[in-house]
């Protein structure tokens, strides 16, 4: 569609405090839309475009009655509670997991029926796979129609699988038009990169980008697992074809360009001009090998991302080093204090309260 046939149209794009949202807004406002955003916070790294943003929780549906108040001509609902390996695949946070996203994806898709908005795009991911197709790291298997008998290798990818299920029976009883992309692992400028929720793309620019020409980086696993990393632009692009299709199973939205994270490492090393040598160290890996299997989504929709993995790392590792450099850069401006309380414990052998650098950096 044109951008003059996008004019005078409204999108509401739930999630729009995260990475995936937000990008996606600013490209729905290049197209002419007006937006309504909404998440639990707004974008951490810089402004939202969005022409309204309501804050709230969306697991509550008297909030979502709120956001859901008009029918919209696109929506897009991006919202779960997600992260990388290091969140996902520990255990430890299976339980909000599961209720947080599952609560959100009720509310919302039933929120967008009541109001007779039909068209709703859902980012399901490729967690949803089965981990018996995914334990050869040359050969995995991520055709669309593999995922069942179903056997995810985390509770994210069985929360995905139902909220599937939840948005593909909402089209078929009520008549909905529901879109739905298997996302292979997106990356970018202005995604979690040291919260414990960043993904191998951020996680590796991040550790090559503080570390020392020659040093050494810790990786998790045995650096031999292999992913596709699918950069922002293309993500956006294949979400907004499939949402103006006529495509109604999930359809994978990602890179076929497969590789260890070992060459993962490399690549970001080489960007930086780095020597960078690796330790491998226990750490939650997930499965052994994922790739995005494109076939479908050309035949569906004539297009496929093209994106080199290392034209996205590019920008990425700009970014993130930045990012690095500002937070060091915080960092320092916090040492002149430290000195000086550090300098008064010579007169108080005991400090009642032991401030560091760091913390200072958080609390202004
Ligand atoms: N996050 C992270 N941080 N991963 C690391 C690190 C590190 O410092 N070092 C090595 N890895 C390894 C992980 O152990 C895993 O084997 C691989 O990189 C990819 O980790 P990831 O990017 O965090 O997440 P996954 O691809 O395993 O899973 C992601 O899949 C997506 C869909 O393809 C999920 O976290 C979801 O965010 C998403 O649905």
């Amino acid at each position: 569609m044109s951008w003059k046939q996008m004019a005078g149209k409204v999108a509401l794009v739930c999630g729009a405090g995260g990475f995936v949202g937000h990008h996606l807004v600013k490209r729905l406002k290049r197209e002419g839309f007006w937006i309504r955003a909404t998440d639990l916070k707004f974008p951490r790294f810089s402004e939202t475009e969005a022409d309204d943003f309501i804050v709230g929780d969306l697991r509550d549906p008297h909030f979502v009655r709120h956001v859901i108040d008009r029918r919209f001509d696109e929506i897009y609902q991006l919202a779960a509670d997600m992260g990388g390996a290091g969140y996902i695949f520990t255990g430890e946070h299976d339980a909000d997991v599961m209720h947080n996203s599952a609560s959100i994806n009720l509310n919302i898709l039933h929120g967008a029926y009541a109001r007779n908005s039909r068209r709703i795009f859902y980012s399901s991911s490729a967690c949803v796979y089965p981990e018996y197709n995914q334990l050869d790291p040359d050969n995995p298997n991520c055709v669309e129609s593999t995922s069942y008998p179903a056997a995810p290798d985390s509770e994210y990818g069985w929360e995905k699988l139902f909220s599937e299920r939840l948005y593909r029976s909402y089209g078929r009883n009520h008549d909905m038009e529901v879109r739905i992309a298997r996302y292979h692992n997106i990356f970018g400028p202005e995604g979690s990169w040291n919260d414990g929720r960043e993904k191998a793309p951020a996680a590796v620019c991040r550790k090559v980008a503080m570390a020392s020409n020659g040093q050494g980086i810790e990786i998790w696993g045995d650096g031999k697992q292999t992913r596709s990393f699918l950069y922002i632009d293309e993500c956006l692009e294949g979400t907004l074809r499939l949402m103006r299709s006529d495509v109604t199973g999930p359809v994978n939205i990602g890179s076929d360009e497969m590789v260890t994270i070992d060459r993962l490492v490399d690549l970001v090393a080489g960007i930086a001009g780095k020597t960078i040598k690796k330790r491998y160290v226990d750490g939650p890996t997930g499965v052994r090998g994922r790739n995005s299997d494109n076939r479908l989504i050309r035949e569906k929709l004539d297009w496929s991302p093209s994106t080199v993995l290392v034209d996205g790392l590019r920008p990425t590792y700009a970014w993130i080093s930045g990012q690095v450099m500002r937070n060091a850069r915080s960092e320092d401006e916090a040492v002149p204090l430290s000195v000086s309380i550090s300098r008064s414990r010579f007169a108080h052998p005991e400090p009642v309260v032991q401030i560091n650098s760091t913390v200072l950096s958080q609390m202004r």
